[in-house]
């Protein structure tokens, strides 16, 4: 019956986007007034910039790019141009109150969703397959992960609630895959809401490889700092020494120790650190040291990529590990249901072809690329989203976080940050070059 009928896109877009904003009002409603413009930590914004970013980001793309309509509110658009004022300044500008910000994101949404309907989603690059009402929708989700990672930075009591994790768990056999030599289909030129720097599709070859099965855990990890990690600059390198020294670093973001046993803060509260979960908020420096000690390496961006898509039986690219499908409760930790990553060997239906685990959610796997440009790259539709951060100082992550929505993560998704961050939700898995 009708209800069976997979949704048309202009549905896709406004589910979308109505899912995001179900989820912004739950990053912020619960929030106090007091706790909303206060910055909460350096490297982020008050939560009451993203929200009002929010919809200025929409109002741009959506009412002004597209329908060609007037800001609606000009003197505020300087304010929300996050390359106008870097995050550490936000506060001291004159923003729109909790309130206002609110208000303002509404109207600008119920103006978009008459232009949805009023639209047709094809004639141009932007409207083509609900392209930009897609990016859109991305862009709050993503948004609203970074107001997740504030919510996380902020001291004082929690405020969120999620069901604990209850996936299905089944270890699996072997700790890590091989995976053939040969070429295979990395990028995409198909996939309708892809973001520019996903694309085009093109052929890559790697060498034969050893990735890990699942995530590196947080009980692994211990035996790096218990074996003296932190102090033996032979694991390092040189910047990453140089952070963890001046920081006083010696363990992974919100841990400390007591009583002979690692503790963390996880929103608000603390707890004793899951040895089965996957390590979380390490920063490149410590994923590639914990390889390095363990006499392996990060896998790269391409690495990761085949391990994540490329089905041998086939020799095609899939969308996820498991197939075309999307994600389910079954096969991934994705779209913030639980404050925390599942145990590592959890979401046996999420396996790639190979039998590689976890590759989707969970936590975010550092890489140990740099974030380039794919060959034939154009920017689209804006020079900010990645070009202006394409070089050597972005390493790639892949994979999405359990912050991370669907709309917003696919085998061919790319994040990227700087290899001194921690406090995103990060973790990794590692490799080894295969035999001959
Ligand atoms: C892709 C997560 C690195 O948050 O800086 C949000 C996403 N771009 N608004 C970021 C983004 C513009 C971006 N990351
Ligand atoms: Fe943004």
């Amino acid at each position: 019956g009708p209800a069976e009928r997979p949704p048309g896109l202009r549905e896709r877009a406004a589910l979308a986007l109505t899912a995001a904003r179900v989820r912004t009002a739950g990053l912020t409603d619960p929030v106090s007034e007091q706790d909303l413009v206060a910055q909460h930590s350096p490297l982020m914004s008050p939560l009451v910039w993203d929200l009002a970013h929010i919809g200025n980001m929409e109002e741009l793309w959506l009412l002004r790019n597209v329908a060609g309509r007037a800001s609606l509110h000009p003197e505020i658009d300087p304010l929300y141009d996050a390359f106008e004022h870097p995050r550490a300044e936000r506060p001291k500008l004159p923003l729109l109150g909790p309130d206002e910000a609110r208000r303002y994101a509404a109207e600008v949404r119920g103006r978009v969703f008459d232009l949805l309907e009023r639209t047709p989603l094809e004639g141009t690059a932007l409207l083509d397959s609900g392209y930009v009402f897609g990016m859109i929708a991305q862009h709050e989700q993503q948004h609203d992960e970074t107001m997740l990672i504030t919510h996380q930075l902020r001291p004082g009591a929690p405020v969120l609630a999620a069901p604990e994790p209850d996936a299905p768990y089944d270890p699996p056999a072997a700790p890590e895959v091989l995976v053939p030599a040969g070429p295979f289909t990395m990028g995409t030129s198909a996939e309708p809401w892809a973001l520019d720097n996903e694309r085009p599709a093109h052929i890559r070859e790697t060498g034969a490889y050893w990735i890990d099965t699942a995530p590196v855990t947080n009980a692994a990890y211990e035996e790096f700092i218990a074996d003296g990690g932190y102090r033996e600059p032979r694991w390092w390198a040189a910047p990453g020494w140089e952070q963890i020294r001046t920081h006083g670093i010696g363990a992974p973001l919100f841990w400390r120790r007591e009583g002979g046993q690692w503790l963390r803060r996880r929103f608000g509260v603390t707890e004793p650190v899951p040895g089965e979960e996957p390590v979380l908020h390490v920063s490149w420096y410590e994923a590639d040291a914990y390889a390095r000690w363990a006499g392996r390496r990060l896998p790269t961006e391409e690495e990761w990529e085949k391990a994540a898509r490329h089905d041998p039986a086939t020799g095609r690219s899939t969308r996820y590990p498991w197939g075309d499908g999307d994600p389910t409760a079954d096969r991934a930790n994705l779209g913030q249901r639980h404050l925390r990553p599942a145990r590592a060997g959890s979401y046996p239906a999420g396996a790639s072809a190979l039998g590689v685990r976890q590759l989707i959610g969970d936590v975010w796997e550092w890489t140990s690329s740099d974030f380039l440009p794919y060959p034939g790259f154009r920017p689209f539709p804006y020079r900010e989203y990645s070009e202006v951060f394409f070089g050597p100082e972005h390493k790639v992550l892949r994979g999405g976080s359990f912050a991370v929505d669907q709309v917003a993560c696919r085998g061919t998704f790319r994040n990227w940050d700087l290899p001194v961050r921690r406090q995103i939700f990060s973790g990794f898995r590692t490799a080894r070059d295969g035999g001959a």
